[in-house]
């Protein structure tokens, strides 16, 4: 097996981390333990000329340590091109550019890397030499834990490709990765009292000074931005109070039994999911991680792959990981705040990709995206198009013109000329080849037109 560097505090997370696991313990959260959340402040309530005070002792952590696995990708999502040319970290750049040039804060920009996605990264912030912030280092390192046979839970052994032998232990690792690499005592040095952390690919989190100012107010030591749950967001994990104590917690799917299924699902009653974009008042969280020696002891997420994510025959191994968010239950007095939509804009797959790069959304002078339709239309693109690399070949001219669609359908192997325009409920059949939609057609519901 390679061998790896790997601080103390994340030996000792993982050790408990395989110890729970070996005793199959499940972390789950009855329903019968959980109030729902009925109240929450909102940002639509707050000033938007808030005083920029709080912004100016906030740092913008972006979590960057996962591969675009999910579009069969294997290096950093967030250096996709989205508009422009322009990829998520550098649509992310400029959005912390823009909130320096308004405010006056110095909001250091600082990355979550893992193993394998430091080095690209790096090499595109280097690209902007006005971008660093003195005393604070452009990334730190996210730790790696052994993938683990499923059926001994001993580590595997995979001469083959040693490096996949290792992998990143989730973003809960932001804990004791932000204690271990000495980022965490380096921002407070530097005058850094707090910490906006978001999903690399999210470009809706944007630095945002009324929720500054209303996080340091609220005396905090962690508080999550949440969407209002449609039926849409069933799957995704949502906030609740926990009874015995009122403290907040997110229960994902994974952490509900069965028999809870359909209170999980019920959306007016559980109204609220987690965007992943956390405030952290780096003092507290200090505090809490030292009382601790870095180990939170955050639910464990366990997920069975190959060892070769590529070779479905290779061996099935066990990655265990943690969630960022699920530390909301550790941080006594932790809180949330209700924002709209246009703070989350993920891509978790080339649907959500195509929707962005397409006329469906408008590029603002702050470099975020903005919806220019409601609703948007809704795109499902079939197997042809689920890796990046397929996506790219098939839409070789950028995205068709979306904005009069309501939904776009694809379920055949279609090629995308120039000047596409789709319409209404558009569907592309399947086909017994590849089709070429040519340049200028309209897509509709009875297809190219
Ligand atoms: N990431 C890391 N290190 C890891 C794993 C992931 O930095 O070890 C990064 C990844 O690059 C991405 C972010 O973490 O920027 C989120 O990862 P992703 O796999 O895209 O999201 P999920 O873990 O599926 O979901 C998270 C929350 C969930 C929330 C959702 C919103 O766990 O509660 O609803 O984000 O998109």
């Amino acid at each position: 097996m390679r061998a790896a560097r790997v601080s103390d505090v994340a030996v000792e997370v993982f050790r408990q981390a395989w110890t729970e696991l070996a005793r199959g313990d499940t972390g789950t959260l009855a329903e019968t333990q959980l109030e729902p959340v009925t109240d929450l402040d909102s940002l639509q309530d707050l000033d938007p000329d808030a005083e920029a005070r709080a912004l100016g002792r906030t740092a913008v952590v972006k979590l960057n340590g996962g591969l675009g696995t999910s579009m069969g990708m294997d290096r950093a999502k967030s250096l996709v091109p989205v508009r422009e040319g322009r990829s998520f970290l550098e649509l992310t750049i400029d959005q912390v550019r823009h909130a320096r040039e308004r405010s006056g804060a110095r909001l250091p920009l600082v990355l979550m890397n893992s193993f394998r996605t430091r080095e690209d990264s790096l090499a595109v912030l280097a690209e902007h030499p006005d971008l660093p912030v003195d005393g604070v280092d452009a990334d730190f390192l996210q730790s790696q834990e052994p993938k683990l046979l499923a059926g001994t839970l001993a580590p595997v052994q995979w001469p083959a490709d040693p490096d996949l032998e290792w992998c990143p232990p989730g973003h809960g690792d932001l804990y004791p990765a932000l204690l271990a690499s000495g980022m965490l005592e380096q921002l407070r040095a530097a005058g850094f009292r707090y910490a906006m952390v978001s999903n690399s690919d999210n470009v809706g989190a944007a630095p945002s000074a009324a929720i500054a100012d209303w996080f340091a107010r609220s005396g905090a030591p962690l508080a999550m931005e949440v969407c209002r749950r449609t039926a849409a967001d069933r799957k995704g994990g949502h906030l609740a109070v926990r009874r015995s104590d009122g403290q907040l917690v997110l229960r994902e799917k994974a952490q509900t039994a069965p028999e809870d299924a359909d209170a999980f699902a019920d959306v007016d009653r559980h109204r609220f999911f987690n965007t992943n974009t956390l405030w952290l008042d780096l003092d507290q969280v200090a505090s809490v991680l030292k009382e601790r020696g870095g180990v939170l002891g955050l639910p464990l997420i366990r997920n069975e792959k190959t060892v070769d994510p590529t070779d479905p025959t290779s061996p099935r191994v066990v990655q265990v990981e943690t969630a960022m968010g699920s530390a909301i239950e550790v941080f006594e007095g932790a809180t949330a705040i209700e924002v709209p939509r246009t703070r989350f804009r993920p891509v978790k797959t080339t649907d959500d990709l195509l929707l962005l790069r397409s006329d469906a959304f408008e590029l603002t002078d702050d470099a975020r995206l903005e919806p220019v339709v409601d609703p948007l239309p809704l795109v499902t693109l079939g197997e042809h198009y689920r890796t990046l690399a397929a996506f790219e070949c098939r839409f070789p001219h950028g995205a068709p013109s979306l904005r009069e669609a309501s939904s776009l359908t694809v379920e055949g192997d279609w090629t995308f000329g120039a000047g596409v325009r789709v319409v209404g409920d558009a569907l592309l059949g399947a086909t017994p080849g590849a089709r070429p939609v040519p340049d200028d057609a309209t897509v509709g519901p009875d297809g190219v037109a």
